[in-house]
């Protein structure tokens, strides 16, 4: 019997069903989040258990992993590369301002990392393209007073993160995921990627990277999230 398309989501509610049944046998478990049927098994893939370079399991304690990043809101900014500020500043010899043409002539670095949201979901092996922070503070000419970074974005969002962490390689102003530019509810037309802390500090609509000497914590973190973020540690809350 042939399906005509209106039965179709009939079918894949079956093949989710059977898929339920087998993942239920498996030992693992299925949650819809947000419309979308995701497998949250940390126990049984075995990406989880691998070891990173460091030495630390790929996977952050008390995390499940999702097969993509759930959307998890914010305040959006304006997503037209046309609208886009980027302001370095701060206690800088070279403070200056980069539109998204000026971004995009900036070396490009494009790498797979893995992130992970304090609400314990992670996603192994997201695609990123961007800016690294450590080239901007080149650029700006930090001072050496400077230990803190405070990722500015749309209506008063900020995110503080220690100089040393901002500056790791895989820290970013991303502009694309997955080859693609940021979709809507990720930041558009770029955002902060701190892969190696907790998702907040990763500032989506960002507008402005500023050096400081004198730390200040930002929307999350002086609304009882941890200052620091450290998801192996487990710095959910401060
Ligand atoms: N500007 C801005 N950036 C933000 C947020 C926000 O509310 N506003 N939320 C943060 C939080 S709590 C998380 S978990 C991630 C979620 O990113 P995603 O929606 O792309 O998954 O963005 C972070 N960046
Ligand atoms: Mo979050």
């Amino acid at each position: 019997m042939s399906k005509p398309k209106d039965e179709f989501p009939e079918l894949e509610n079956v093949i989710r069903r059977r898929a339920f049944l087998r993942a239920a046998a498996a030992g693992t478990t299925f949650l819809a989040l947000g419309g979308g049927t995701y497998v949250l098994a940390a126990d049984s893939d075995p990406r989880g258990k691998q070891l990173r370079p460091d030495g630390r399991p790929r996977l952050p304690p008390g995390q499940r992993i999702l097969d993509a990043l759930k959307p998890m809101g914010g305040e959006p900014g304006d997503p037209s590369p046309s609208a886009f500020k980027l302001r370095v500043h701060g206690d800088v010899d070279n403070p200056f301002e980069l539109d998204f043409a000026g971004l995009l002539a900036l070396p490009q670095t494009e790498q797979t990392c893995d992130v992970h949201c304090v609400t314990g979901w992670s996603v192994l092996g997201a695609r990123f393209t961007g800016v690294k922070v450590a080239e901007l503070a080149k650029m700006a000419k930090v001072r050496d007073t400077v230990r803190h970074v405070i990722f500015e974005a749309a209506n008063g969002y900020t995110a503080n993160v220690r100089l040393a962490e901002a500056t790791a390689p895989n820290v970013l102003i991303a502009h694309k995921h997955e080859g693609n530019p940021l979709t809507r509810p990720h930041g558009p037309p770029a955002r902060a990627l701190v892969p190696d802390l907790y998702f907040w500090k990763s500032a989506k609509w960002v507008t402005g990277v500023r050096f400081v000497r004198t730390d200040r914590p930002g929307y999350w973190e002086t609304r009882g999230y941890h200052n620091h973020a450290d998801p192996w540690a487990e710095e959910r809350h401060g």
